[in-house]
């Protein structure tokens, strides 16, 4: 029997001049859909836009302004709803860059919609019915687990809803259900080689054919190393929550970048400082505007993460242009083990204590394999104690509130006023010692 590689060949392997026409008629369903929200309709009112009518050309998305994630906060928490709200049938939620959420609601169609480009992805790295899917990514409010799982049932794959960590059950499982496919972040695959040996198993006890990893830059070399470490191939696999999750770009079995799916996502790069477009072949910021989605519409959205469209095709057939791996962000985002965080989050946690001085130093590094979030703090003047069971109380309290809001356990040294370096000028808050592009 010839295995079908594609989900959807017709569509995957579109000529670029009818995928255009199905990108266009499917950006004028979403302005329609867009000019609900009243957060959309003021902006494309504003630059005279009060029809899909108005939108003639591919091109004409251009006279649309860029969406931002604090455009996203502002319209919280139903600003860019474009159904009635018994229309949705699941939300999701990433972080912002203070305290309010940016929330991202779909209907049953939309799901459906989000489950079929799931299921292109995973067949493009050879999935396929029979194997056992070994889901090591958060499921909850991020997409990360949630993103893959419906699409894995759907493709037949046998899907074990491990969710993260708890290393010691993910060898028990993997070995006892023989799974084939791992979906992680690349810094969790190498902590589970890490730990292999001595929690007693080796590469004979498992049947691993393929990593499906992503949620977090990692280089080649890194790909390569998973490779090598386990025997198998290894994906790269790229998506964000206001764009629905997982699946928005992925490797094929060529490992030449990543497809990006045109027909469910229009695509633009743009100049980081200047903001205008560039052209293939030239690194920018990625621009991602989603055909596929009515609960929430978003348009032009500013993902300020950092790559290039490879213009020319892929040798798999598959039209869709792909993405080079990501290569920065254009904001001071931090990704750490998978998960977003901003400065500004940790800031606003630490300012809520009255004990702490306003000097803080945000260190990541590596320990082990995985990402270490350190936040350096100074006990203020005043406030100053060394009493030791104050002192501990204090620190547990910044460490349990932290995890309440950016979800990581950070480690929290306090320290005498004058111990940090004085910050002049433009204060250097963080240190990211990882070097992960
Ligand atoms: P996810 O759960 O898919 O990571 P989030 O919305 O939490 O979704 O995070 C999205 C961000 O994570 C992206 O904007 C990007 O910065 C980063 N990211 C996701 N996948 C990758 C990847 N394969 N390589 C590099 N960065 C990635
Ligand atoms: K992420
Ligand atoms: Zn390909």
């Amino acid at each position: 029997m010839i295995q079908n590689l594609y989900e959807d060949e017709e569509v995957e392997r579109l000529d670029r001049d009818a995928l255009k026409a199905l990108q266009l008629l499917r950006l004028k369903k979403t302005i329609t859909t867009a000019l609900i929200t009243p957060f959309y309709k003021e902006r494309l009112m504003a630059v005279g836009i009060q029809s899909a009518e108005d939108i003639r050309t591919l091109e004409d998305i251009r006279k649309i302004p860029y969406t931002t994630k604090d455009d996203l906060r502002e319209a919280y928490p139903y600003g860019l709803l474009a159904v009635d709200r018994d229309e949705i049938v699941r939300m999701h939620a990433s972080s912002g860059t203070t305290g309010t959420p940016t929330v991202i609601y779909h209907t049953q169609k939309d799901l459906d919609n989000w489950t079929n480009m799931t299921v292109r992805s995973l067949k493009a790295t050879g999935c396929h019915k029979g194997d056992v899917f070994q889901n090591m990514m958060t499921y909850g409010l991020f997409t990360g687990g949630i993103g893959l799982h419906y699409g894995a049932e759907k493709l037949g794959m046998l899907v074990i809803p491990a969710s993260s960590g708890n290393t010691r059950r993910q060898f028990q499982l993997m070995k006892d259900f023989q799974t084939s496919t791992i979906h992680a972040t690349p810094s969790y695959m190498l902590h589970l080689y890490s730990r292999m040996e001595e929690m007693g198993y080796s590469l004979s006890d498992f049947n691993l054919k393929r990593a499906l990893i992503g949620a977090e830059p990692h280089s080649e070399e890194i790909r390569q190393k998973i490779e090598e470490l386990f025997h198998i191939d290894a994906y790269n696999s790229y998506g964000l929550s206001e764009m629905n999750g997982p699946s928005v770009a992925f490797e094929c079995t060529e490992k030449k970048g990543m497809h990006i799916w045109e027909d469910a996502y229009l695509v633009e790069t743009i100049d980081r400082n200047s903001l205008e477009p560039v052209e293939d072949g030239v690194e920018g910021e990625l621009v991602l505007t989603i055909l596929i989605r009515t609960g929430t519409p978003i348009l032009r959205y500013r993902t300020k993460d950092l790559t290039t469209v490879i213009p020319e095709a892929c040798s798999c057939g598959r039209t869709s242009r792909r993405i080079t791996r990501i290569k920065g962000r254009t904001d001071d985002m931090l990704i750490i083990n998978g998960v977003n965080v901003f400065p500004s989050q940790i800031e606003e946690v630490i300012m809520k204590m009255p004990e702490i001085g306003t000097n803080y130093l945000i260190k990541v590094s590596k320990k082990g394999t995985l990402d270490q979030l350190t936040i350096q703090t100074e006990v203020g003047g005043d406030m100053f104690t060394d009493n030791a069971q104050d002192l501990h109380d204090l620190r547990r309290r910044i460490v349990e509130e932290l995890q309440a809001t950016i979800t990581i356990k950070a480690l929290v040294e306090l320290h005498e006023p004058g111990f940090l370096p004085v910050q002049q000028g433009k204060a250097i808050r963080v240190i990211d010692e990882r070097n992960v592009y």
